[in-house]
């Protein structure tokens, strides 16, 4: 397949269709499929369900202590999480792209890891319509490997050909993938069917496919290697749920005998909360046994926390991605491991950053959707209008992820010393992984400026 420039996006399914001929709708479905994936990572990873209460207790806190949520929001932070995964080949990364099709959801964003040391690219798979996110945003965040980025020749191709010859897929999930496309559509039964495979592909193996010795080398080589390359499947490694207070459930996690990754990624805390926090804590240490018959430990499951805020412009987040990194060169190793000091320190570095939705708007910084408090409205000047009263604005939540983040989660889970094993390369592949999903990346960017310019229009009609 060539790279695609031209844009070939898979298009949301339509809703009415689905009901009318009696199949389960796509938002209904992932739904359904992100509900039993927190069951089955609840049942695997019993630490997730302790975290899943501290994060309603501290967001219920929040509600008492009067922040005012509307009714979908309430429904969207009961049920929001996002998961990850990771896969070995195009042709396994091609068909979960057309699983995640099913359930409405789609490539958004590509993150090349390579940067900070991790050897794959990424995008994540999610809802893009306004109504399917507030119906349920469950997003997948999905990493390939990159075997050109282990630098032992026999390991790599030692890890191409154990990953090429697995079959990660149930046969029965396949046959449902086809009946999806015959029919147009799945029945409530096979719905039901399709969730309970999909899960399953998702779970824990602890046979490993591969002997101790191939599973150390591939280990030492890089533990994100290990970890994709020696498993029957691509369990899933952390489940998120969204917080309205991350800094409240880092101090609390300690207390609930969670231990936290040092500090929360991402922005510092402000009045506006913009793009995305983020945080973790190392799970499990997993026993598995080799196929020479010993027995060993794989740590790779996780928990993470996360807290949303407005959506940037393409300038809002160059102006993020500038302080930030430059903040980040110059921080000392105490403050780099200390989360308050790291604050506090952050908190300075962002004073650049307008912390007023008013500043943030009219310097174009950040997404806005637009309201009319009037049934009528004629055309004028958008910011009259504001100053008349006639229209107010709430900033558009950053559905996302950070590659910066990305790669901190990714190391502070595996093993702090793996930072530069493959060195600092950067060396964004993007025509490679659009190749391998076989559609286009939609850009979030032009999502959100979709959805501020609807939300414009819609104004005056
Ligand atoms: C994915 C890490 C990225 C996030 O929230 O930024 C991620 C992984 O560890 O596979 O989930
Ligand atoms: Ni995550």
């Amino acid at each position: 397949m060539t790279s695609r420039n031209s844009k070939h996006y898979i298009q949301p399914e339509s809703k009415v269709k689905a009901r009318l001929s009696g199949f389960i709708c796509a938002d209904e479905l992932r739904d359904k499929f992100s509900r039993a994936m927190s069951d089955m990572y609840k049942k695997e990873v019993p630490l997730y369900g302790a975290l899943l209460e501290l994060v309603k207790d501290v967001n219920q806190e929040v509600i008492n202590n009067g922040e005012d949520l509307t009714d979908d929001e309430t429904h969207r932070f009961s049920v929001e999480r996002h998961g990850a995964i990771r896969v070995g080949t195009a042709k396994e990364l091609s068909t979960l792209r057309k699983i995640f099709e099913v359930m409405g959801m789609f490539p958004v964003g590509y993150y090349d890891l390579s940067v900070a040391g991790v050897p794959v690219h990424s995008t994540a798979f999610r809802p893009v319509d306004e109504d399917s996110l507030k119906h349920n945003p469950f997003r997948i965040f999905t990493s390939l490997l990159r075997p050109e980025l282990i630098g032992n020749d026999t390991l790599r191709e030692q890890a191409c050909k154990i990953v090429e010859k697995r079959e990660i897929f149930s046969q029965k999930v396949i046959l449902l993938l086809e009946k999806y496309h015959q029919q147009g559509g799945l029945t409530y039964a096979q719905a039901t069917d399709f969730i309970e495979e999909v899960v399953r592909t998702f779970c824990w193996h602890s046979d490993a496919i591969v002997s101790t010795d191939i599973y150390e080398k591939m280990s030492r080589e890089h533990r994100l290697v290990a970890d994709i390359v020696c498993f029957r499947g691509p369990h899933i490694n952390h489940l998120t749920p969204r917080t309205l207070d991350i800094d409240a459930v880092q101090e609390r996690m300690k207390k609930a005998g969670i231990t936290p990754k040092d500090v929360i990624e991402g922005p510092p805390r402000r009045q506006n909360a913009i793009l995305l926090r983020q945080t973790s804590f190392r799970a499990l240490s997993e026993s598995i046994n080799f196929t020479d018959g010993k027995y060993g430990n794989h740590v790779a499951r996780f928990g993470e926390i996360e807290q949303r805020g407005i959506a940037l412009t393409r300038k809002g987040r160059a102006l993020y991605d500038s302080l930030l990194t430059t903040a980040l060169q110059h921080e000392d190793a105490e403050m780099k491991t200390h989360n308050s000091l790291h604050q506090e320190y952050l908190e300075k570095a962002f004073r650049e950053f307008p912390d007023d939705l008013e500043k943030l708007r009219c310097d174009d910084l950040a997404y806005f959707r637009y309201s009319k408090t009037v049934s009528r409205l004629e055309k004028a000047d958008l910011n009259s209008l504001i100053k008349a009263g006639v229209v107010t604005f709430e900033p558009i939540i950053y559905e996302d992820f950070l590659p910066i983040s990305a790669a901190g989660i990714f190391k502070s889970n595996l093993d702090n010393t793996i930072a530069d094993e493959i060195g600092m390369r950067n060396m964004e592949q993007k025509d490679v992984f659009i190749n391998a999903l076989g559609v286009s990346i939609y850009d979030e960017f032009e999502l959100y400026e979709k959805i501020q310019r609807e939300s414009l229009e819609h104004l005056f009609l």
